[in-house]
């Protein structure tokens, strides 16, 4: 299925870049958040994932200019109208949204790619913390869109590695190549197969509604940031593992080789890197079954992938647990976290038949914990990063 563009929000959206700017853009550019169907914290230890683009994006009308003035402002306005100079650029300097369209600009700096000063209106419908990566979903349009008009000719392989540049050094969180890769290079219909070590892909079908499933996604509203310790100390300890096991990064460590590792590591350093280990075979394992049997037959990896996030990883949150427990005891024939972790959202794969009842469940168990109020929503599998206009 794809996402059609709307053509008189895409229309509304230039003309309101017009009425604060002056003139029109010199384009709209489109790129989508993602879930992650499963391969977790796997991106960085050159491994696997199974990311998809969602039908939820980012959209950036952006005009360049002749000086180094940069002008942002969203839709949303919380931060009201951003002024930057382009030329001096700080890692670390920016707040808000605005660190992602900056933090790319930077990147193509440090490319050696000259980036002018340039007006930008953002408007996005994905949510903001939730673990759907509203963050790369802005960074892929913005790459798109300088990478086009500068006609730097950059693949979409080098853009994924200057947004993760962006995020690593300008914004400072320390994350891999998963979430721009499904937002820049997914397709409709399609989840995104990414080996991590060489960045290459293979569209696996994904088309749960074929099977009379949903792909339901549980937002718990509880907001988490990669650039907050826990996703850096994850990073850290599976740094350490692959150190002490000798291996240049944990991809080349397999399930025959755990017990050997459970006598070299440290128990948290051996639980951190089983979690590793185990995923990228899960990852291989779903992506063999989807590929045979269909949607219908990677629930129980989908539970497994959350048992290990859960307990090796230690990754998830009692929000997290209680919807994925929940969706689980009320039909969906697999769940789990989705993303880095401490928050976001959950996914659980639904028989339709069983839609409103793991809905209602969820939401009753929610109030009956005194958590706020989840957003369950669903999801397919979308259109990569474009220009609209
Ligand atoms: C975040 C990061 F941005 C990704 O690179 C990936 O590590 C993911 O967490 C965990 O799988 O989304």
């Amino acid at each position: 299925m794809t996402s059609t563009p709307d053509a008189p929000a895409v229309s509304a959206l230039s003309e309101q870049f017009e009425a604060a700017f002056g003139s029109a853009p010199d384009g709209v550019w489109q790129a989508p958040g993602r879930v992650n169907l499963i391969g977790e914290h796997t991106d960085y230890n050159e491994g696997f994932v199974l990311p998809f683009a969602i039908d939820k994006t980012a959209k950036v009308a952006l005009r360049l200019r002749g000086d180094s003035q940069i002008r942002l402002l969203s839709t949303f306005g919380a931060q009201g109208l951003v002024e930057a100079d382009a030329a001096a650029l700080v890692p670390g300097s920016a707040k808000g949204w605005t660190k992602y369209p900056l933090g790319v600009a930077w990147a193509l700096q440090q490319r050696g790619i000259e980036v002018p000063g340039f007006d930008l209106l953002l408007d996005s419908d994905v949510p903001l913390g939730a673990g759907l990566s509203s963050s790369h979903a802005i960074e892929s349009a913005v790459i798109l869109a300088l990478n086009e008009l500068k006609e730097a000719g950059l693949r979409a392989e080098d853009m994924v590695l200057e947004t993760q540049r962006a995020e690593n050094e300008f914004v400072g969180a320390p994350t891999g190549i998963m979430d721009q890769s499904a937002s820049l290079r997914g397709s409709a219909g399609h989840a995104v197969f990414l080996d991590c070590r060489d960045q290459s892909i293979q569209l696996v079908p994904f088309d749960a509604e074929d099977a009379g499933l949903v792909l339901l996604v549980i937002d718990t509203k509880v907001s988490h940031s990669h650039a907050d310790g826990g996703y850096a100390s994850r990073r850290e300890s599976c740094e350490l593992g692959a150190e002490v096991l000798g291996v240049s990064s944990l991809r080349d460590v397999g399930i025959g080789d755990l017990e050997e590792a459970s006598g070299l590591l440290d128990e948290t350093t051996f639980r951190r890197v089983r979690h590793v280990v185990t995923e990228n075979d899960r990852v291989l394992q779903t992506v063999e079954r989807l590929t045979s049997d269909g949607p219908g037959h990677i629930g129980l990896l989908l539970d497994a992938s959350h048992a290990s996030m859960r307990d090796d990883f230690e990754i998830s949150c009692p929000e997290l647990d209680l919807a994925v427990d929940t969706s689980r005891a009320h039909g969906a024939i697999g769940a789990r976290m989705t993303g880095g972790g401490f928050g976001g959202s959950a996914i659980a794969l639904t028989p339709v038949r069983h839609e409103q009842e793991v809905r209602d469940a969820v939401v009753r168990a929610f109030e009956a914990a005194g958590f706020t109020t989840p957003d369950i929503f669903t999801v397919v599998p979308a259109a990569g990063a474009t220009r609209l206009i």
